[in-house]
């Protein structure tokens, strides 16, 4: 069994702060305006908002294996993730409050956020990250490269026919991708058992003839250690593999759910079953003093704010800017901007 050292384990912590902290600020500025009628467009973050505190064990435990060069294509509940593979932290924030300096000049909102300095993608369309990222690992396959790509989803996604096409050909063509099913038991409203059997998900790798890993508990160093075995397979040429982890929705779905159709006790065990009172036992064991907890978390929680604050201040996009970058062939009229190839079709 791999070990995991205390500076490992304490990078886990520090990461895993900084993400819960990070949806916490998200939370406060996102209802800032909103009220009373809950008027999703106001306020500094305009638009939907998918917090993923609860997840932390599964995006910082995978994330840790990962170089800059590994693509990591995440779904609508991006934070964990982005924060684990690096993602520009003050541009990420910036793209979320909708302006200029971020990452997609504020025009992807926290959905859509896309850092080519790290590779990382993500997409408000379930299991749409599936299909690039076997792109990403034929690419590196072809070129001769032992990067890899991880595409994650949530269980709700797994039927979907983008996931299960992409699970094929990573197969059939050796390629170096890992699935992540982040499980977290709902898909909006709806019950992981009402729709989607089996109920372990990490079972359908058999039918695509790779390796299938599920993590029961919601624990970082669990995940790390299988991630470790997927990751290495795909890094080492071996093919890809499917993980399932088990993690907690501790929120909402959206900012703004009234959670009407969740009991009461499964809202309450996401809340017991956290990942980061279990990694803190973990330190603990590991001879880390709560003193050198706070101040990791200190310091976690004054980059998130710095953060936010430089997001708060930098400018709004011009509106003028709109279509810029959003068409590669812009329709008449849109732009000044001559269309660069003839898309009514070649010559006759
Ligand atoms: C192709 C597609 N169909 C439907 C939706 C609407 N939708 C948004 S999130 C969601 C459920 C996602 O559940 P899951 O994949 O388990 O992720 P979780 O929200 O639990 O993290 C659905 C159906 C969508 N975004 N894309
Ligand atoms: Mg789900």
């Amino acid at each position: 069994m791999t070990t995991i050292s205390k500076e490992k384990l304490t990078g886990f912590y520090e990461d895993m702060v900084t993400a819960r902290y990070y949806e916490e600020r998200l939370q406060e500025e996102y209802l800032v305006g909103k009220q009373p009628a809950f008027d999703i467009s106001a306020g500094p973050i305009p638009g939907e908002l998918h917090l993923a505190a609860g997840h932390e064990a599964s995006g910082i435990g995978v994330c840790h294996h990962l170089r800059d060069d590994d693509t990591v294509t995440a779904p609508h509940r991006p934070h964990h993730i982005a924060i684990a593979k690096d993602v520009d932290l003050d541009r990420m924030t910036a793209e979320i409050f909708g302006r200029e300096t971020g990452l997609s000049s504020g025009k992807g909102g926290h959905m859509h956020l896309f850092d080519p300095e790290v590779n990382f993608a993500c997409s408000g369309i379930i299991a749409q990250g599936c299909p690039p990222a076997v792109g990403a690992g034929m690419a590196a396959k072809k070129r001769g490269e032992d990067s890899v790509a991880v595409a994650f989803l949530g269980e709700g996604a797994i039927s979907q026919g983008a996931f299960l096409e992409s699970l094929n050909l990573a197969s059939v063509r050796d390629l170096p991708v890992v699935f992540v099913i982040e499980d977290n038991d709902w898909a909006i409203s709806m019950p992981k058992e009402r729709v989607t059997a089996p109920l372990d998900g990490s079972r359908r790798a058999d039918g695509f003839d790779m390796p299938g890993i599920r993590v029961d508990e919601d624990d970082v160093v669990d995940v790390y250690r299988a991630a470790d075995e997927a990751i290495g397979r795909a890094r080492d040429g071996n093919g890809p593999t499917l993980l399932e982890l088990q993690v907690h929705r501790r929120m909402g779905h959206f900012m703004g759910d009234p959670e009407t159709y969740r009991p009461e006790e499964d809202q309450e065990l996401a809340k017991e079953r956290d990942s980061i009172e279990r990694l803190k036992e973990e330190l603990r064991s590991h001879g880390v003093d709560e003193e050198t907890m706070e101040s990791i978390k200190t310091a976690a929680h004054e980059r998130v704010d710095e953060a936010i604050e430089w997001a708060k201040e930098q400018p709004k996009p011009d509106p003028d800017a709109a279509y810029e970058d959003a068409f590669v062939n812009p329709p008449s009229g849109v732009t000044d901007t001559e269309p660069e190839f003839d898309l009514a079709g070649g010559e006759d």
